[in-house]
């Protein structure tokens, strides 16, 4: 439990300061009220499911734009409905990653690994890669430690490696993660002294250029820049060194980093704020999207059942009235609804060839559109609504 949280309904905090500089809390700037778990797939339509508040403010030092409250990690992800390689665009992109950086013989570690797909890139490239993730449904590839990352793990995984990590990965954990700073002290104790640290993260200057304000669901605390994790980092004793754009999730960051050395400091880069921006873009979206959807009314479906679904839904009051059904490719989502809606996830083969797919999963869209029958129109939700 991290000091600036007080307890409000057992399973859920109020954050009364940032998590990386300690500036109070402030207003938030968007407010979307109770909303449900966005993995939180029911079996009966529209049926009851826990509901939370969703909101999020931006934090004035570091500029931190994170949630208002916090969701117990052991309710979100001890029991997982997101499976990796039920996206195959994100089996390529790991064994990209892992292309990238990966040596014969190296101990990785790979941190909130989901079913192991990056940790098998490495191991397949001759690395010994072990995983750390807290899932107890999902099968892993790799040997794994079913933990979130505290002491026992790391002193877990050095055993199991017989040694400190040479790479360590988290790829779209860091903004899972509530003691931001804690959890990246233990990537330090378990880093070697000449080891490196990547981490990956949808860029908030991605999500606000696009008002993707799906991508605000209560797994995602903090809404990362550059700036703020460099400061994240900066307090944990590592330096960062290398810094890439890349296309995942809507527009990703990723960083590499090294243990700093003594006395090693280096200046935080600025921040200015994209909340105007965002909150125009957003806003832009949440009157468009009803709209857009009546116009197709009865010749449309949708494709993918994200986890930003549930929030681009709900937020929006859209209910299988006017998207009467979506498909996914991962079996758990299959026969269950959107949470805190009626509409139904069906399996990629009933798609049908309805007029036009809204494709929820927009990130792939690309791909999805390929798998698109002869005579369906994809389109997107965000950023703006419009057919492709
Ligand atoms: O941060 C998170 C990211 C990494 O993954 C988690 N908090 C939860 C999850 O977010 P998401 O569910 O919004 O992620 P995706 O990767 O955008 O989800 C894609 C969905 O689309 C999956 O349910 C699989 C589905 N899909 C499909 O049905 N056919 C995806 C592709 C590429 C396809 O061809």
């Amino acid at each position: 439990m991290v000091l600036t949280d007080t307890v409000v309904a057992g399973q859920c905090l109020v954050a009364q300061a940032c998590r990386i500089c300690g500036d109070p809390t402030r207003e938030p700037f968007l407010d979307l009220g109770l909303m449900p778990l966005a993995n939180d797939y029911q079996t009966e339509p529209g049926a009851g499911c826990q509901r939370f508040p969703l909101a999020v403010w931006e934090g004035g030092k570091c500029g931190l734009v994170q949630l208002t409250h916090v969701v117990s990690p052991e309710v979100l992800f001890e029991d997982y409905a997101y499976v990796t390689s039920c996206s195959l665009p994100m089996v390529d992109h790991f064994a990209g990653l892992a292309g990238q950086f990966a040596v014969v013989g190296a101990k990785v570690v790979d941190i909130g690994s989901n079913d192991g797909t990056l940790p098998a890139a490495f191991a397949a490239l001759g690395s010994i890669a072990i995983a750390i993730e807290p899932a107890r449904n999902i099968e892993c590839k790799v040997p794994k430690i079913t933990r979130f990352l505290d002491e026992v793990a790391v002193s877990e995984a050095i055993d199991l490696l017989r040694g400190k990590a040479d790479i360590i990965t988290a790829t779209n954990v860091c903004a899972h993660v509530d003691d931001l700073l804690g959890f990246l002290g233990h990537v330090r104790t378990l880093l070697a002294d000449d080891g490196h640290f990547i981490a990956e993260w949808p860029d908030w200057g991605k999500i606000a250029a696009a008002g993707a304000f799906d991508q605000i669901y209560h797994e995602h605390l903090s809404y990362l820049t550059f700036a703020s994790f460099a400061h994240a980092l900066r307090e944990a004793g590592l330096q960062a060194v290398q810094l890439q754009h890349i296309p995942v999730h809507g527009g990703s960051l990723r960083i590499l980093a090294r243990p700093a050395r003594p006395n090693e400091i280096a200046p935080l880069p600025t921040y200015k704020s994209l909340v105007p921006g965002f909150m125009q873009a957003a806003e832009a979206t949440m009157t468009e999207l009803p709209v857009f959807l009546e116009s197709w009314k009865g010749r449309i479906a949708a494709y993918g059942a994200p986890a930003k679904a549930t929030t681009l839904l709900n937020a929006v009051k859209i209910d299988e009235g006017l998207l009467p059904y979506t498909v996914d490719s991962t079996p758990f989502k299959v026969g269950r609804y959107i949470p805190g809606t009626s509409i139904p996830i069906r399996p990629e083969s009933e798609l049908g060839n309805p007029e036009c797919a809204l494709i929820l999963a927009w990130n792939f869209a690309e791909e999805i559109v390929r798998k698109l029958p002869e005579g369906t129109r994809g389109a997107v939700p965000i950023p703006f609504p419009r057919v492709l």
